[in-house]
């Protein structure tokens, strides 16, 4: 019976996070899923139509123009390819406070504001000030899992972080001298070895990994549409640039995780 019980689990909920019973966990389940069909979209498949803005050897970096309420809100959608890294390894280093500002260059205070488990925790971020806007701080669960590519059963497992902003009584947006941004971000990597090799055998030569980045940030408040187009088109290929090129660095005499 218990045999019994345990198979019918896996198959009903194969989510093993131990933040099943978070308050949050039907939305974290609801926006990460979401966020993982959108990335995968390639930008020809998707409605709407994306510009290319920024490129760099395979990186490729494309935005929509939009607004909400007057303030510009462009989606953002990157693809590239890391060499010598997997996605598990590039996943684990966005996710993991420990890294975040060896590589988050916008970053002035990171706190996490609560750990609901190992796999998901709750950010507090404030971000540099860009004259003449005010400074922005942001409020965000972070979650990272791992999910089996159904599109290539073949193919290595996907990995996946998704941040999106939320609320907690113990950080009331816009009290101070912050006004709060509002996001939702994710980050997918997947892992080809090429030439196929026996496991034990690979090395990180014959590692890429398959990333795309996707942005959507609410200002929260005023800003002049123009400066915010450009620190968007400055901001966010520095990022990734760096972002990477940290990867690789912090991984290369390391073991390979897979
Ligand atoms: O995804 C990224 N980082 C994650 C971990 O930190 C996480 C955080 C996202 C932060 C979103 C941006 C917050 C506001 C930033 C203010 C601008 C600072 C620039 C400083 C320059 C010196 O998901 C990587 C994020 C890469 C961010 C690139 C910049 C995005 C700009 C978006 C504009 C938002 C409003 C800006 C306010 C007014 C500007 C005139």
């Amino acid at each position: 019976d218990r045999l019994k019980q345990k198979s019918v689990s896996i198959v009903q909920n194969p989510v093993s996070s131990a933040a099943v019973n978070h308050k949050l966990w039907p939305e974290i389940e609801k926006v990460t899923m979401e966020q993982l069909h959108y990335a995968r979209l390639g930008v020809g498949e998707d409605v709407g139509v994306w510009q290319l803005f920024a490129e760099d050897g395979e990186m490729r970096m494309y935005r929509r123009e939009e607004e909400v309420d007057g303030l510009v809100v462009d989606p953002l959608k990157a693809c590239h390819v890391v060499r010598g890294v997997t996605g598990r390894e590039l996943c684990q280093i966005f996710f993991s406070p420990e890294y975040r500002s060896g590589w988050e260059t916008t970053l002035e205070d990171m706190t996490v504001a609560e750990t609901i488990s190992n796999d998901t925790l709750i950010f507090m971020q404030t971000h540099k000030r860009i004259w003449p806007a005010s400074q922005r701080d942001a409020l965000f669960w972070s979650h990272i899992r791992s999910v089996p590519d159904t599109e290539d059963p073949d193919a290595s497992d996907l990995w996946i972080v998704c941040n999106h902003s939320t609320e907690l009584p113990q950080y009331p947006p816009n009290t101070g001298k912050c006004v709060r941004v509002y996001l939702t971000v994710c980050l997918v990597g997947q892992t080809f070895i090429d030439p196929p090799k026996d496991s034990k055998k690979i090395s990180r030569e014959d590692i890429s990994c398959k990333i795309t980045y996707c942005s959507v940030v609410n200002p929260g408040g005023w800003a002049p549409a123009s400066v915010l187009r450009a620190v968007y088109k400055r901001e966010y290929p520095k990022f990734l640039k760096r972002f990477t090129s940290y990867c690789i660095e912090q991984c290369k005499d390391k073991p390979i995780q897979f």
